[in-house]
């Protein structure tokens, strides 16, 4: 049997931002406004097409003192109270004064486990003590999560009250849980009951699993980013007397949307793995992953410093070409405005220039055709993989309960990718120097995969 919890409480504790957070569904309702959630919904967490277990989000409860009364009114002995919960479900089922009631305690008589969700944030009241008596009359395991939604604590007198209705008691809290966090409630969930233990484990491990397939599954997708955007080119036929320079404004603003595009593709299959497709991206210049790639500060944050672009020799070609002084002069060499390669100066970078240097690729009768790109800047590969491992560190890590929009802040003079330890960086820029050399990229891919992995599993200093 899949383990079935039914996460009930008071109206606007949390219970739907729990479920979102457990069950991975952004798209489920949550709202400032108590009574965001009308009928009690199944939301089962698969993997593979696996059911691992199911969360039912209810509404919460309005009329808990006429339903203690009525069960009160029919008191019986204690092995008969679950049976007598199960009768008032029925008797009511078409009662509208007793809908919330209703839905929130059917999955219960139908077998689910209790997480009962309050706001330690809080104080605790006698209001609630009512809904804790019809909980412990369903005789269901149960286990109450202290969420905090508000800054204050009130978790020790709510601790006192319902350490006495439930075995367990733990503070979970819905918007910030991370994994780790997520996979120890899950095993405390396996304590509830003998049957749960065994599945609970297995979906831990599978959760476990799937979160290392998802960050390689991404690795290869930024891989191909990568690998892409070093091979894109812009073509065109030009007539014998149609001038170079507009033919060549136009193919590095198509290149620069192809980029772009191809950018954001990358993105939407990285946030598809971790089941964040409508993901909200905040505009605005705070929002430097919103920084465009072709800005000033899209390079200066997310790829490497101008030093380590010399130490790990990805800028060794442009010294052969243009010499040092050249190069060290202003952010040229931070662009790595890679000598002997197609791409312009660096005022390119900013817009006010090109882009990529056009070649005549041949003559035909009457005209040319030209090309711009690939581009062959030394930074290049820096500053779309440093942006792709804060996009995967904020995806991976988002809660599905939180939502509001994604924004990041990097301290504004740091070279991101930098920070990587020395052996990494040289195992990428070696790899980077063949994809350069058009052609080798069948031969890298799987090599780059690797160790984009493993740059997405390192801790990302910000
Ligand atoms: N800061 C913070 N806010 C939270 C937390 N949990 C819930 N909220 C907010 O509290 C409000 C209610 O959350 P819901 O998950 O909709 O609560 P609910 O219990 O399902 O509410 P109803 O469906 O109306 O009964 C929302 O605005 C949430 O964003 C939390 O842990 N921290
Ligand atoms: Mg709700």
């Amino acid at each position: 049997m899949i383990p079935t919890f039914a996460v009930v409480g008071h109206p606007n504790k949390g219970k739907s931002s729990i479920v979102a957070t457990l069950a991975e569904d952004e798209r489920l309702a949550i709202g400032p406004t108590p009574g965001t959630t009308r009928r009690a919904a199944a939301h089962t967490f698969s993997i593979d097409d696996q059911p691992q277990y199911v969360l039912v989000d209810t509404p919460g409860f309005q009329r808990a003192r006429a339903v203690l009364d009525w069960l009160l009114g029919r008191s019986t002995t204690a092995s008969a109270r679950p049976a007598l919960v199960a009768e008032f479900v029925d008797a009511h089922k078409d009662d509208p004064r007793f809908v919330d009631e209703c839905e929130l305690l059917r999955p219960i008589v139908e077998g689910a486990g209790i997480l009962y969700v309050v706001d330690g944030s809080k104080p605790y009241g006698a209001e609630y003590e009512l809904e804790m008596q019809i909980l412990q009359w369903t005789g269901r395991p149960r286990m109450a999560l202290i969420n905090l939604i508000g800054a204050d604590d009130h978790q020790g007198e709510w601790r006192q009250a319902l350490d006495q209705y439930f075995s367990l008691v733990r503070v979970f809290d819905a918007v910030a849980a991370d994994f780790d966090t997520r996979v120890v409630l899950l095993k405390v969930f396996g304590e509830l009951d003998d049957e749960w233990r065994a599945p609970l484990d297995r979906a831990v491990a599978a959760l476990v699993v799937e979160r290392d397939r998802r960050r390689r599954r991404s690795a290869a997708e930024i891989a191909a980013c990568l690998i892409d955007s070093l091979q894109l080119v812009e073509r065109m036929s030009l007539g014998d007397d149609e001038p170079m320079q507009p033919a060549q404004q136009r193919m590095v603003e198509r290149l620069q949307k192809r980029l772009r595009g191809r950018e954001r593709q990358c993105r939407e299959a990285v946030q598809g793995l971790y089941r964040h497709q409508t993901l909200e991206w905040q505009e605005g210049s705070q929002s430097l992953l919103d920084t465009d790639l072709f800005t000033h500060d899209g390079w200066e944050l997310f790829g490497l410093s101008r030093q380590k672009l010399v130490v790990s020799g990805a800028l060794t070609g442009a010294l052969a070409g243009g010499g040092i002084d050249a190069l060290l002069a202003g952010v040229s060499l931070a662009l790595g405005a890679g000598i002997g390669a197609l791409i312009g100066g660096a005022s390119a970078w900013f817009g006010s220039g090109e882009l990529a240097r056009i070649k005549v690729l041949g003559e035909t009768i009457g005209g040319r055709i030209v090309q711009v790109g690939p581009v062959k800047a030394a930074n290049f590969p820096w500053v779309l993989l440093g942006r792709a491992w804060v996009h995967h560190q904020l995806v991976a890590e988002r809660n599905h309960a939180y939502r509001e929009e994604i924004s990041l802040a990097l301290q504004s003079d740091q070279n991101l990718m930098d920070g990587l330890p020395d052996e990494m960086r040289k195992d990428l820029q070696k790899i980077f120097a063949r994809l350069f050399k058009s052609g080798a990229a069948g031969d890298v891919r799987g090599d780059l995969i690797g160790l984009i992995d493993r740059v997405l599993d390192s801790p990302l200093a910000r």
